[in-house]
């Protein structure tokens, strides 16, 4: 037994029902015990967090530590008076400040460096540099060029012209790179925001200059003996995560789209039984889209279905994970094999013969779990390699990536032979619609003569839709996999709130059916159902990947933009959370929704517990700052009851709170005469 196998093979001991919801997830993980294979799920049990790291004060940033600052209870509950601090004298709020400083700086550069990666890609797309990629949707190009201040027309004699699509183009490529290297200025895409925000924004100096600026100030400011003042470095984080959802991921959401195409309704399917015993089976996973969609596009070619029925395999199934499953599946309709928790569990059916993985969620013991079967992990990008077991590294190059994809697809065919464990693939697969770009919401409930927000804005006003909430996130082994999830989305549902989700918990919603139109008659009230039947939509929008939140963004900003629902975000009935969140990336989601106006709250743990000025600070008082802010609920029941409360706290300072009242009692008047 190789060295790695060993490693995996060891005693497992969870309870697979407890664990998750998800029973294709039961099923694997009674595959993966049964075959001696740990996963994520067991260490979850055996190993226990440090319960000063969960509270956010353990500070790291110097060799004279770590000096680790425990709540005790009496401090808590005010007895003793709260003098803690570390070596060099900071406090709780400064170290847990710091700590949740960067956090932000990590998320927004993971999401802001895919925005550059494709930005670069776009750019050499514009200039002709290679021929795997183009510019496919020129719609959404000249609708972004002019907040590049790029001009979509020339001046030919007299007459103004349309510019060259490629000229174009080549402008906005070279202006979005320059988002990352300004050093002074604002990031162009600010003004996006309705006026009253980007104006607090600029009152409050928040706006931020170049991307790559607000976070290596980050970390600047958070090294040993630099900024002290909890209030400063969160006005920092500020910075660094509008940088991220207004810049970073935006960008890379726009370029995505004129690249690939602006994801409009269509159909896909979810969860591990979208595999198929008798194909060679290829996971694509991580964020970044760049290489997945040659990946597609090289596993419809007649040649390598060809080659893939030479090895004895009946075709082959490209299938995704986490959210570069989210960006195929909402503009191609490819399947989804499962969310983060599922990741190791797709190799433990035995029919996998590639995981392809780019960056970010991928799990090293991914390679230690393939030891064990036949998959092969391939590494692609050259920030994400593994050195555990013997994952392969096929470098990914825009100049020639249909050929990097073919020589990854071939690779994952000339594996199909080796398949030597007992396949079992669970029967479980969901049907879904996803693909709501705010460009589709727009067009989905304004008709097809006129595209608006206004019927949307209408159905609030008049208390159908109670308002929105955005429900995104990741998986995270200390709850309940997809249990908290799906509490929260189905509560929404059921209180009249329309739901527009990203990342995980899409893919959660897409496992329990709740992207279907059907949806709307079982989990909504009557008003949101009322309206889902009418316009033939799922009460459960899915609009993407992580970086795809900035396209919630700019639905709030279509919503005060359409009318009748005051004149910024933090007016709107809207609420977000994450239930389930692990990454850095979600700290960094979520200072920006605070920041935009949105009261954004948590589940799991969040770590500023153990600093209770800082954490007042970000629960309450930036309220008033930004109309927006954080809090914590770990039961997802109360967490939705908060967010609604919110929400009608919103609907009665609009002053149509009545009007929900009104409407509920058409509707049950109506339904006492259906009834008689
Ligand atoms: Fe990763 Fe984006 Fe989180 Fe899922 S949700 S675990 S970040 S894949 Ni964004």
């Amino acid at each position: 037994m190789a060295a790695d196998e060993e490693k995996t093979k060891k005693a497992a001991s969870v309870n697979p029902m407890e664990v998750t919801v998800d029973t294709a997830t039961m099923k694997m993980l009674a595959k993966a015990q049964a075959e001696g294979i740990e996963t994520i799920f067991d260490r979850a049990k055996t190993m226990k967090p440090c319960n000063i790291g969960v509270e956010g004060i353990c500070c790291k940033n110097c060799s004279q530590g770590p000096c680790r600052l425990p709540l005790t209870k009496k401090i808590r509950e005010g007895v003793e008076e709260d003098n803690r601090m570390g070596l060099c004298g900071a406090t709780p709020e400064t170290i847990a400040a710091r700590n949740f400083a960067r956090m932000v700086a990590a998320g927004s550069a993971a999401h802001s460096d895919h925005g550059r990666g494709v930005a670069e890609v776009f750019l050499a797309a514009a200039r002709k540099e290679t021929e795997d990629y183009t510019i496919k949707d020129t719609k959404k190009l000249l609708q972004i060029a002019p907040d590049f201040d790029v001009a979509i027309t020339v001046q030919e004699g007299d007459e103004e012209v349309p510019r060259d699509i490629f000229d174009i183009a080549e402008e906005v490529g070279e202006k979005a790179l320059g988002e990352w290297g300004k050093q002074n200025g604002e990031i162009l895409y600010a003004k996006r925001a309705p006026q009253p925000r980007y104006e607090l924004w600029k009152k409050l100096g928040v706006i931020p200059r170049g991307i790559d600026r607000e976070i290596v100030e980050i970390m600047h400011r958070t090294h040993m003996g630099v900024d002290q003042d909890y209030e400063n470095l969160v006005a920092q984080c500020t910075r660094a995560a509008l940088a991220d959802g207004w810049a970073g991921s935006m960008i890379a959401t726009d370029l995505q789209d004129v690249m690939f195409g602006t994801p409009y309704p269509t159909h896909g399917q979810i969860n591990l039984g979208v595999l198929e015993q008798d194909k060679v089976n290829i996971v694509v996973h991580g964020h970044e889209p760049l290489l997945s969609e040659m990946i597609v596009v090289a596993v419809q070619d007649p040649e390598m279905i060809e080659y893939a029925k030479s090895k004895g395999a009946n075709g082959i199934v490209l299938a995704g994970m986490c959210c570069t499953a989210n960006e195929i599946l909402v503009r191609h309709g490819m399947p989804i094999a499962g969310n983060y928790l599922q990741q190791e569990l797709a190799i433990i059916t035995g029919a996998l013969e590639a995981m392809v993985v780019d960056v970010q969620c991928v799990m090293e013991n991914l390679t230690n779990v393939a030891a064990c079967y036949h998959t092969k992990i391939i590494t692609t990008n050259p920030k994400a390699k593994i050195a555990s077991g013997d994952a392969i590294h096929i470098e990914f190059d825009e100049h020639h990536a249909l050929e990097d994809a073919k020589r990854i697809v071939k690779t994952a065919i000339d594996n199909f032979q080796n398949r030597k464990s007992e396949v079992m693939i669970p029967s479980e697969k969901e049907t879904m619609v996803v693909g709501f770009s705010y460009e589709a919401i727009n067009y989905h409930l304004g008709g097809t003569f006129r595209g608006s927000f206004t019927p949307l804005n209408e159905n609030i006003i008049n208390g159908r839709i109670r308002g929105i909430a955005g429900v995104v996130g990741c998986n995270n082994a200390r709850t309940i996999h997809d249990s908290s999830h799906l509490i929260v989305v189905k509560e929404l549902l059921k209180n009249d709130v329309i739901v527009l989700t990203t990342g995980c918990n899409a893919m959660a919603c897409g496992k329990a059916g709740l992207l279907t139109p059907e949806a709307a008659a079982v989990y909504c009230g009557p008003g949101l159902a009322e309206v889902c039947e009418t316009v033939g939509i799922p009460p459960v929008l899915h609009m993407g990947s992580c970086v795809d939140n900035s396209r919630i963004l700019m639905a709030a900003t279509e919503v005060v933009k359409a009318g009748g629902l005051g004149n910024d975000i933090s007016e709107v009935p809207v609420a977000g959370c994450a239930p389930e969140w692990m990454s850095e990336k979600a700290i960094s989601i979520g200072q920006y929704f605070v920041a935009s106006g949105v009261y954004t709250v948590f589940g799991v743990t969040l770590p500023v517990t153990g600093a209770p000025v800082f954490q007042n600070h970000l629960f309450n008082e930036l309220e008033d700052i930004y109309g927006g802010m954080w809090d914590l609920i770990e039961d997802p029941y109360e967490m939705a009851a908060k967010m609604i409360a919110h929400i009608d706290k919103k609907r009665q300072a609009l002053g149509i709170d009545k009007a929900r009242e009104r409407v509920l009692m058409d509707m049950a008047d109506r339904q006492k005469l259906e009834a008689v």
